[in-house]
This record gives C-alpha cells, sequence and structure tokens, in this order.
C-alpha cells in the first residue's frame, strides 16, 4: 500500500494549527483589494460577484484562497490533487478516493469508518475554501498522511506551476453541464438565498451566463478541455472521469481511480468484496442517510452537509428545462467541447 506515514492520522487526516485571518502574514506584500479593484468583474450566483482572475472567473468570496493557494503551494511528487467543476461529482469522488487510498488504516467494513463521521469535504480538504481560505483555519501541510489528498475547483492550467512540474497526480471528474447546471441552481439558493430569492437570479440567466463563458471557475468548457487534454498528453499524471461513467459502472472506475493512486485492489481484496464495499459505503443513499451528513456543516460553503446530497441522476434536466434552454446549451456543448472530442451521456 502506498500510505507510507508511520502514523497515519485519525481523521481528518490533517492537523488545524490556528486560527488564520486574511490577508495570510506572507501576503502583506500584496494589496488584494486594489488586485481586485483591477480585474474584470461579473454578477455572481453563489457569491456576490465572479471575479476574472487567471483565465477563470472565481467567486469573489473564495478569491483569497485562490490567491494564497497559487502563490504558496508547493506540490510533492505523491500528491493526489482531486479536481472538477462545481457539483460535477466532487463529493463521491472524494468519498471514493479517501476510501481507496486509506483502506489500509480504515477498511471500509469498518463501523468506525471515517465517512460514518465526516462529511467526505472535511476528509478531503479543499486548497482554495479550506486550507488556504479566509474563513478557515490554518492547516498545518506536514500533519496530512502521505500521500497526501486534496482537492481542488480550479482549471488546469490556473494551477500552481509545481503541480505541473512535479510527479503529483490529478485525478479529474467531469459531468454534462446540463445536470450540473440544474445541480447548480438547486445548491446556489440554499447557500446564498439573498442573491436568488425575489428572482434576482434564475436558471435561465445562469444557464445564459454559462453559455457565454461566465461560470464559477469556468468557461466551463475551458476547465473541461484543459484537464481533457493534459489527460491525453499524461496519462500517467491526469486521470479523467466522467460522472455518467461513474453511475454507470462505480466498480469498475473505482478500480481505475485505485491503480492510477498506486494502490490496486489485489486478487485477495477483489474475492473479499472490498470493492464492493467501498462502492456500498461511497453511495449516494447511504451517504445521505448518516447523521454527519444530515445535520453536520463542512466549511466549504456556510451550508448544511445535506445540501451536497440530492438525486444524483444523470438526466434530472429534463425536468427542469424548457427544450430551448437545453438546446441553446447542447449547441454551445457541441461547438466547443465535440471538436476535441469530448462528449457526454446525457440522459
Ligand atoms: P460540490 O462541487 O459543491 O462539491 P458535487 O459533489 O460536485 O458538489 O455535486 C453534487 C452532486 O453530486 C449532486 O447532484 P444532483 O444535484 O444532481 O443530485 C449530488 O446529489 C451528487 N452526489 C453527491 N454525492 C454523491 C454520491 N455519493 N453518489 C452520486 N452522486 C452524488
Amino acid at each position: 500500500m502506498a500510505n507510507n506515514h508511520p502514523n497515519s492520522l485519525p481523521p481528518p487526516s490533517f492537523r488545524r494549527i490556528r486560527s488564520q485571518t486574511w490577508p495570510q502574514e506572507n501576503d502583506d506584500d500584496i494589496d488584494l483589494e486594489e488586485l481586485i479593484a483591477s480585474l474584470p468583474k461579473e454578477k455572481g450566483f453563489i457569491s456576490p460577484i465572479q471575479i476574472l482572475y487567471r483565465n477563470f472567473w472565481c467567486p469573489s468570496e473564495v478569491f483569497p484562497g485562490v490567491h494564497s493557494f497559487c502563490r504558496h503551494f508547493t506540490a510533492h511528487d505523491s500528491d493526489i490533487i482531486l479536481a472538477c467543476k462545481p457539483k460535477s461529482g466532487t463529493t463521491w469522488l472524494k468519498a471514493l478516493a479517501f476510501s481507496a487510498l486509506r483502506r489500509d488504516v480504515f477498511p471500509p467494513s469498518a463501523n468506525n469508518h471515517p465517512l460514518m463521521s465526516s462529511n467526505p469535504h472535511e476528509l478531503v480538504p479543499f486548497f482554495e475554501f479550506t486550507i488556504y481560505g479566509q474563513a478557515g483555519e490554518l492547516i498545518d501541510l506536514a500533519s496530512f498522511s502521505v500521500p497526501r489528498l486534496f482537492a481542488t475547483h480550479i482549471p488546469h492550467d490556473s494551477l500552481p506551476e509545481s503541480v505541473g512540474q512535479s510527479g503529483c497526480r490529478v485525478i479529474y471528474i467531469c459531468r454534462n453541464p446540463l445536470d450540473t447546471i440544474v445541480s447548480f441552481c438547486h445548491f446556489a439558493p440554499q447557500v446564498k438565498p439573498e442573491l436568488w430569492s425575489g428572482g434576482r437570479s434564475s436558471m435561465e440567466e445562469y444557464l445564459d451566463y454559462c453559455c457565454r463563458g461566465i461560470d464559477g471557475f469556468g468557461p466551463f468548457w475551458d476547465h473541461m478541455l484543459g484537464y481533457w487534454k493534459a489527460s491525453l498528453e499524461r496519462p500517467d499524471k491526469v486521470l479523467f472521469l466522467k460522472y455518467e461513467d461513474l453511475r454507470e459502472d462505480t466498480a469498475g472506475n473505482l478500480k481505475r481511480i485505485a491503480e492510477f493512486m498506486g494502490v490496486p485492489f489485489s486478487e485477495e481484496e477483489e474475492r473479499d468484496g472490498v470493492i464492493e464495499e467501498i462502492v456500498k459505503l461511497c453511495s449516494l443513499s447511504s451517504l445521505k442517510e448518516l447523521e454527519v451528513n444530515k445535520t453536520g456543516k463542512p466549511g466549504v460553503w456556510s451550508t448544511e452537509n445535506k445540501t451536497y446530497f440530492r438525486k444524483g441522476e444523470v438526466g434530472d434536466w429534463v425536468n427542469h428545462m424548457t427544450p430551448s434552454m437545453a438546446e441553446k446549451l447542447e449547441r454551445i456543448m457541441e461547438e466547443k467541447l465535440s471538436p476535441f472530442g469530448l462528449k457526454f451521456r446525457v440522459k
């Protein structure tokens, strides 16, 4: 097993060392207010505004964390980063990757498995929200079990240089944009009701912004294509997954994830049903029913854990979009993604 840290810490597998204030000490030389003032801005749907930074639209409230991460993070060769556009299956991928990677310390059948008491976002923290985030506490990167497991929503080409220069591995999950938009439009009004109530925002308007390339961490096509191209160029370093494929064959894709992380399932584990145990442990129905996911808060957005678990269906967009909304988005997908061979199952 690749988990070579002699004392894997109990969950969460990292240590908070002290309260973090913003700006961080080592950002003192940067006037973030001035930087923000100089950058293009647009209406936000989960933060008051979106800021165009390093070629993507960054929700304003995440900006300090994004900026700090990009300036300060140094990747290690053994690091594993889970990357995704919001609402593409982040929570699921975090649960699966964590369970597979740490199964020597936390067997999936154990009653006290970390997923029983911690939301996947607590076990695999985001760089921009949690580790370098404004509202969080400073996390001791040296306290992570090795290989360190992180997550990010930041596009491939905007990641700190050391990620591409090191041997660090990235697992990307994407999802058809029709379902992602529907998922976001259920999530965001719960996080920021003030941005949506009284007709301030609607799914139709959000879809229009997405089609114009003004969506959180997007344009969505640049987000997907950045990781897609990287996975074709460096398949040993970037694994590209689709939510729809994961739904269709969770066990098969879990095997790919484990192999890619350097912790393939042994024949004995396969025979003993370890793969199926992890699939079950991480399923939407299992996670949704846990007390921690009904009541807790992961500290990503100030929202409850339950907002991360909804239907998890492929094709739910038919229940929420008009045909003209869907056609508009499908035209953009055809124009931007198809030339690069990127297609999705949408039903
Ligand atoms: P995030 O980007 O805010 O972290 P993310 O986890 O990527 O969210 O996406 C949430 C979607 O994944 C939800 O989809 P829905 O709105 O269409 O239902 C959520 O239901 C789904 N999801 C969460 N956990 C799982 C899981 N264990 N299996 C399958 N789908 C899941």
